[in-house]
């Protein structure tokens, strides 16, 4: 198959230095499958937090960053969206990395099929309380005065917020953190499409819908905490894989 035919969707690989398992599977990924593809898609939350792109200094972002400028310098063309964790990737961070800022959500053409790409987490409309909170960190004056912080302060303030999602999670019904019926068949419609890509809600899965009467197609990615995986698209469709 010719490269430039073969597209790669990945999200929620949650990257830190404390999880040095799910980097070695990220850079064997960059090493041995990415080269293959022509496009290769991150869709948000790949970092565990993200506090703004001066955290590039850091040896593991560093790291990542010089892998991933290696695999765009070698020809493929990379898009990053931005999710929960990671919505301060900013310019900085793209030009360091090759890579394209996509806003969300986006449509693309994949193999001749409009393609609606997300993070997800807009999709989890049952969440009011995560709903509240994502409007207040997307404000750009908030993120203005967040990034005007010191980096240790951010950085503490991150810790403080990963806790603190942690316990909330554990008093929610899962149900309220997946995607809601209706906005997804919102997002098909609004949009126009009969395939949507997202991750977020760590549920990997090929779901069908009907929508207005035609079948629609949402592909959901997997996380990276254990095994770690990535759906990987040409003009013949789409497929999820286990790494
Ligand atoms: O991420 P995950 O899977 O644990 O859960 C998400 C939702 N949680 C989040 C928060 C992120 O985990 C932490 C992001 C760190 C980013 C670092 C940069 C910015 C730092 C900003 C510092 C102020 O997105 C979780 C959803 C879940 O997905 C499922 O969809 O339920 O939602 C929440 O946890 C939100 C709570 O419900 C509401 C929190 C309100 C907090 C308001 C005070 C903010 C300031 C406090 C600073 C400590
Ligand atoms: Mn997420």
């Amino acid at each position: 198959m010719p490269r430039a035919a073969l597209s790669l969707f990945i999200s929620d690989l949650h990257l830190t230095p404390e999880r040095p398992a799910a980097n070695d599977r990220f850079f064997r990924f960059l090493d041995r499958i990415a080269p293959r593809a022509g496009d290769l898609y991150i869709l948000g939350d790949f970092f565990e937090a993200w506090v703004g792109d001066d955290d590039l200094a850091e040896p593991l972002h560093a790291q990542i960053a010089a892998a991933l400028k290696r695999l765009t310098d070698d020809g493929t063309w990379l898009c990053l969206m931005h999710g929960n964790r990671d919505f301060l990737l900013g310019e900085a961070f793209c030009q360091a990395v090759g890579a394209r800022l996509l806003a969300e959500p986006a449509v693309i053409d994949l193999g001749g099929v409009p393609t609606l790409l997300l993070h997800g987490d807009v999709l989890c409309t049952d969440d009011l309380d995560y709903q509240r909170f994502r409007q207040m960190v997307r404000d750009p004056a908030w993120q203005a005065a967040f990034l005007a912080r010191p980096i240790a302060e951010r950085h503490a303030l991150a810790r403080e917020l990963r806790a603190r999602s942690e316990r909330v999670k554990g008093e929610k019904r899962p149900e309220i953190m997946d995607a809601n019926r209706e906005a997804v068949a919102d997002a098909f419609r609004r949009h126009g499409v009969t395939r949507m890509i997202h991750g977020h809600t760590h549920r990997p899965a090929r779901h069908e819908h009907q929508v207005d009467g035609r079948p629609r197609t949402r592909w959901v990615l997997p996380d990276w905490y254990d095994a770690g995986g990535y759906l990987a698209c040409d003009e013949d469709g789409c497929e999820l894989r286990e790494l």
